[in-house]
């Protein structure tokens, strides 16, 4: 299986509600390596190009207004696999359709405030990490556990 990364962004209400340390917490003791974090304030041009598949959508409007009404944080994590797991660990697009234990199903209700975003494929999160970050805010580091993660 290849090593992958995946684009995982905290929402503005993750950011709020205090829940920064408890997403990192989840990747980062799963065993999956940070490859490059930031807080950050989107605007709406960066975000119809992040949700480009979206804009037609009648959710579309709020869904600008929510990803802009603070800061998300940013975050490119490294392992096998990472994009389908990530997408595991967030749970459904549907808080009240994710299973306990996930991050959508732990600390969200609704799916306008569901809290977390992760790259659907490989390929979206190719696409996002360029988006959202430049090159030099991206970092290859040997991470010391990768031994023990890993056979
Ligand atoms: O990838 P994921 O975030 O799980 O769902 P998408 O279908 O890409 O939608 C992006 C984002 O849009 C979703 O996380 C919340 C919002 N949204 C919404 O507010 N109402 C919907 N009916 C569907 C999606
Ligand atoms: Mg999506």
């Amino acid at each position: 299986m290849a090593m992958e990364r995946t684009y995982i962004m905290i929402k503005p209400d993750g950011v709020q509600r205090g829940l920064v340390g408890e997403i990192i917490k989840r990747f980062e003791q799963r065993g999956y390596k940070l490859g490059a974090l930031k807080l950050y304030q989107a605007n709406e041009d960066l975000l119809r190009k992040h949700y480009g598949d979206l804009q037609e959508k009648p959710f579309f409007p709020g869904l600008l207004k929510y990803m802009t009404s603070g800061p998300v944080t940013c975050m490119v994590w490294e392992g096998e696999n990472v994009v389908r797991m990530g997408r595991q660990m967030l749970g459904e697009t549907n808080p009240q359709a994710s299973a306990p234990g996930t991050i959508r199903g732990d600390f969200s209700i609704v799916v306008g405030r569901n809290i977390c975003h992760g790259s659907d494929s490989v390929a979206s999160a190719e696409k996002e990490i360029k988006l959202w970050f430049d090159d030099n805010e991206v970092l290859a580091w040997k991470d010391h556990s990768h031994a023990w993660v890993y056979e």
